[in-house]
């Protein structure tokens, strides 16, 4: 069958003399962008290429999702997200945050190793006008990273309003694996997020139950694009996938349920390639993917609704349900030229540093509260009250508070974490660490889990084994659910490293 293009449907109407109203203006774009958009790719900024110095201007805008209609966002350098930013492993690189923005914001290093000072969580604050300038140290292995806002009570809008890019770690051992690296042509940036417009406009509701379970939208973008389109080599593809998102899990598949093969989480590439055919992944976990693509056919990248929303009891008892009820198309890949010779699997990626869980010092307890002891004490009653429940977000029942450190911890030192969630699942992120999970409902980690992270789903109890090798002379480091909304509204510690490691 063939699109109505937008061009056909103008001729249409020229021909038969209509003027167009409101509405028709309306279905007009929808079928212009049914036809798919060009994925857009962010400017990628080489830190060799600029002597390890990068700018990075937090800057309001105006940017077009669907034609012809502007909305008010947030960039980086730009309108709308921010320049992808490759970091090579043993450099030192300055980065100069500038705010033009008129409210005050931070920016934050997800998933990097570097000192809380340089971390960038809501002890650096950067005030209108202001330029904030960390110097740093990069020393980990190969990664997909990100930046964004992190300005306390603030994070959610500032990020869902565009405060966000990616970060790509580079160092000898993935290069010499020859995996592909051309970035925005076989290397693919996958920034995924969901939104909600109106009238095509991009807004933020303040509905209380989106404050309560965290913004779940109903139209899903890459790199800010909706309906996008790739067009990818007819061989093999590396897609790095970064959440995001405010709040949403997505269960990532293709549409002819191809395999692909998982190669990196947050904190880098896994040991071996493991075959897929599908993939969670919560609000600010990565992924990097292998796919295959010289059979030439044109293949989705898809998501089905948030597999930790609907069964949850939060999920249950909102009134609203998964905006996004069916499966979704995320990104639609053709293939295009001549099929590639040879495609090469790695057998092996990178050995992997493991942390000795003999030597752990502290097991400590960590239980995300969304209104501790609600359901023995007035229950449902309290829930009906909506906004009468916020304020009890917290971590062990007690909300962020910038001038506590809630735990202390020696430089060098390895503890377990064991954390729990109420209510629903949520995304547990620690700053300046990479851990692995041991257990999870209290036996062996799930696939899903078997790699360094920084970012780790909550919906069973889980048992983290945490390294802690960055210091905090300067402020401390955070520990947070990474739904925004929560974050914001409480679910927030800090801990401070101490002494030598
Ligand atoms: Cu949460």
């Amino acid at each position: 069958m063939k699109a109505i293009t937008r061009r056909s449907l103008l001729a249409g109407v020229a021909g038969t003399g209509l003027v167009a109203t409101a509405g028709f203006r309306a279905n007009l774009f929808r079928a212009e962008a049914a036809e798919g958009q060009p994925l857009r790719i962010p400017e990628l900024i080489d830190a060799r290429s600029k002597g390890n110095t990068i700018s990075l201007t937090a800057q309001a805008g105006r940017t077009t999702f669907f034609s012809g209609i502007e909305s008010a966002t947030r960039g980086f350098n730009g309108s709308y997200l921010g320049p992808t930013l490759r970091l090579h492993r043993s450099d030192e690189v300055e980065i100069a945050v500038t705010n033009a923005m008129r409210e005050t914001t931070a920016v934050h290093w997800h998933g990097l190793l570097v000192p809380a000072e340089a971390d960038g969580g809501p002890h650096q604050p950067i005030e209108p006008g202001a330029t904030w300038r960390p110097r740093m140290k990069i020393d980990q292995p190969a990664a997909t990273l990100w930046y964004h806002a992190h300005m306390h009570g603030e994070t959610a809008r500032q990020v869902y309003g565009g405060l966000a890019g990616m970060i790509l770690v580079a160092d000898e051992a993935e290069k010499a694996l020859g995996l592909p690296s051309t970035y925005g042509v076989d290397d693919l940036p996958l920034i995924v997020q969901d939104k909600i417009f109106e009238d095509d406009r991009l807004i933020y509701p303040r509905h209380s139950m989106f404050l309560m379970h965290g913004m779940r939208g109903d139209t899903i973008l890459v790199n800010g694009t909706p309906n996008a389109l790739a067009r990818v080599p007819r061989g093999l593809a590396r897609l790095r996938l970064v959440n995001g998102s405010n709040a949403r899990v997505y269960d990532f598949s293709f549409s002819d349920d191809r395999n692909f093969y998982w190669i990196a989480s947050d904190a880098g590439l896994l040991e071996q390639p493991l075959p897929r055919r599908s993939l969670w992944l919560a609000p600010g976990q990565r992924a990097e993917l292998l796919v295959d693509f010289s059979d030439g056919r044109a293949v989705s990248l898809r998501t089905g609704p948030d597999p930790t929303f609907g069964m949850s009891m939060m999920g249950m008892m909102s009134a609203m349900g998964d905006s996004l009820s069916n499966s979704a198309e995320v990104v639609r890949f053709t293939p295009q030229g001549e099929p590639a010779a040879q495609v090469r699997i790695p057998n092996r990626l990178v050995a992997r540093e493991l942390v000795d869980p003999a030597k752990v010092s502290q097991r400590r307890r960590f239980v995300l509260t969304m209104g501790h002891g609600m359901m023995g004490r007035g229950g449902m009653g309290v829930m009906r009250g909506g906004m009468g429940m916020m304020g009890m977000f917290g971590i062990n029942g007690r909300p962020f508070d910038m001038g506590r450190i809630d735990q202390t911890v020696r430089l060098g030192d390895t503890e377990i974490w064991e954390v729990t969630g109420e209510m629903m699942a949520h995304p547990f992120h620690i700053h300046g660490v990479h851990f692995e999970v041991l257990s999870r409902a209290g036996s062996g980690p799930e696939t899903e889990d078997s790699a360094l992270r920084d970012t780790v789903l909550v919906q069973e109890p889980v048992e983290l084994l945490v390294r802690f090798t960055q210091p905090a002379a300067h402020g401390p480091f955070m520990s947070h659910c990474h739904t925004l909304e929560h974050e914001d509204a409480g679910m927030m510690g800090q801990f401070k490293t101490t002494g030598q490691a």
